[in-house]
């Protein structure tokens, strides 16, 4: 089911008139409202006159999200503080955290979206959503809660964490849609093979994983243990959350709600736009949000976008899946590598549990990359010998397919720490 025809399938001419009018009146406002934006503009000499169009987004500035640190925690509001109904902020691992206000307005419209984007996942109001993302300031549990309400199936509020309690209650109550990060997921499917319960006895159908890199290798992981078709959920609390965008049917990208957030894709040294297809970093102009109305968003994250109409029906831009950010990707001795490349190198092979850690450090003047990874049990035999001949495959595959060299240790299944949010898969020790 499609939620919102007219805004989902629109024609593309149409598409583009709507956003620059709504460009267009969020400039004004950002401008008559934000001193951070009048200030940026009048440096770059234009005014909200000077946009006529969707096609002039690209005289705007940028904003980081060090802007939205500097201008903490209410700078870039463009409402009145009365206005505002609920904060969320953003999982910011160094400095200050970003603070996001959301309207009455905001709040309606990312239960659309989320609602979109569950009919999306092929979710109806008849299935019952666990919703296992963390509730808080964090935007998952209280996103999928809300978009699951609008689209009038039942939630399951559990929050993330205590695996046990959600396996109970998925099997008494009925749940048939899983909402969590990916990790999580996996842990779940793990834990149900260790109480004897196989996927296809769950009464689960539908994941809507996401706020977290995962590869399609990962996917068919999760797929076979939970026994469910996985979808991706893409979003940031900056923009709104999840639900900025999400698969179809046909998994061919995320749909995003672009009548809502404008997409582009830029080069992030030259910050030129590139064209459609380009993989480039992901830039968004919100064009109906109210609280907070941010201008050419510098995600970080790695994508392209494909205009085709998909099979699906719907005529909404689809983004690639994200599989690595440009502050995530590791240079080893001046090799480039996104986690995920060595997450699907080591993925394909069968002797191996889905868990791993790398650690960067350097010795002397070199970088050295150590990779932990868990070993199926029956793998796991006290023959040295076989493990060491293991060991040497993952560090020969991971040589030939990407190009560096890896310190392999392998260890028993379970040893790597689980994550009821988002995975944390790499250690930098350089940057200290
Ligand atoms: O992670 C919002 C969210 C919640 C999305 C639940 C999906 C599901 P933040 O904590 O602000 O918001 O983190 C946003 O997470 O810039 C990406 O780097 C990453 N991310 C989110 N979804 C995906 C995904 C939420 N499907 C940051 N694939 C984003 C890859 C993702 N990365």
């Amino acid at each position: 089911m499609i939620w919102n025809e007219t805004m989902e399938c629109m024609d593309r001419e149409q598409m583009a008139n709507i956003q620059g009018e709504r460009l267009k009146e969020t400039v004004s406002r950002v401008y008559h409202n934000v001193p951070f934006y009048r200030k940026k503009m009048q440096e770059m000499g234009i005014e909200p006159g000077d946009i006529n169009g969707i096609e002039d987004i690209t005289k705007l500035p940028f904003t980081t999200k060090q802007d939205l640190r500097e201008n903490y925690p209410y700078g870039m509001f463009a409402v009145p503080k009365s206005e505002i109904i609920r904060l969320h902020a953003s999982s910011g691992t160094t400095g200050k955290p970003t603070v996001i206000g959301h309207t009455r307005k905001d709040i309606d419209m990312f239960a659309e979206n989320v609602a979109r984007a569950i009919c999306a996942a092929e979710g109806t109001r008849d299935d019952i959503v666990q919703v296992a993302y963390g509730y808080g300031l964090f935007t998952g549990g209280l996103g999928l809660h809300c978009g699951a309400e609008k689209l009038g199936a039942t939630v399951v509020p559990i929050s993330g964490g205590n695996t046990e309690k959600q396996i109970t209650l998925m099997m008494d109550f009925g749940s048939t849609i899983l909402a969590c990060t990916p990790s999580y997921a996996l842990h779940v499917g793990e834990s149900l093979y260790e109480k004897g319960i196989k996927g296809n006895d769950t009464p689960l159908r539908i994941g809507i994983f996401g706020a977290e890199p995962w590869t399609d290798n990962m996917r068919a992981k999760i797929e076979e243990k939970l026994g469910i078709k996985a979808h991706n959920i893409y979003g940031l609390s900056e923009i709104m959350g999840p639900g900025v965008s999400c698969t179809c049917e046909k998994r061919d990208g995320m749909h995003i709600a672009e009548d809502h957030f404008y997409p582009e894709i830029i080069d992030p040294d030259t910050l030129k736009r590139l064209n459609a297809g380009d993989t480039g970093e992901l830039v968004f102009t919100h064009i109906t949000k109210e609280a907070m109305p941010l201008l050419r968003y510098r995600t970080r994250d790695i994508s392209s976008l494909n205009y085709d109409k998909c099979d699906c029906g719907r005529t909404n831009v689809r983004m690639a899946n994200v599989h690595g950010r440009s502050d995530d990707m590791l240079i080893i001795r001046g090799v480039n590598v996104f986690p995920s490349q060595i997450e699907n190198v080591l993925l394909e092979m069968s002797e191996i549990e889905p868990h791993y850690m790398l650690i960067v450090e350097r010795e002397g003047t070199l970088d050295v990359l150590r990779l932990m990874v868990e070993v199926q049990e029956q793998f796991f035999s006290d023959e040295i010998r076989e493990l060491e001949t293991l060991k040497k495959k993952i560090k020969n595959k991971i040589q030939s397919v990407l190009g560096i060299s890896v310190d392999v240790k392998l260890v028993e299944p379970k040893t790597i720490e689980r994550t009821e949010g988002k995975a944390k898969r790499v250690i930098d020790k350089r940057k200290n």
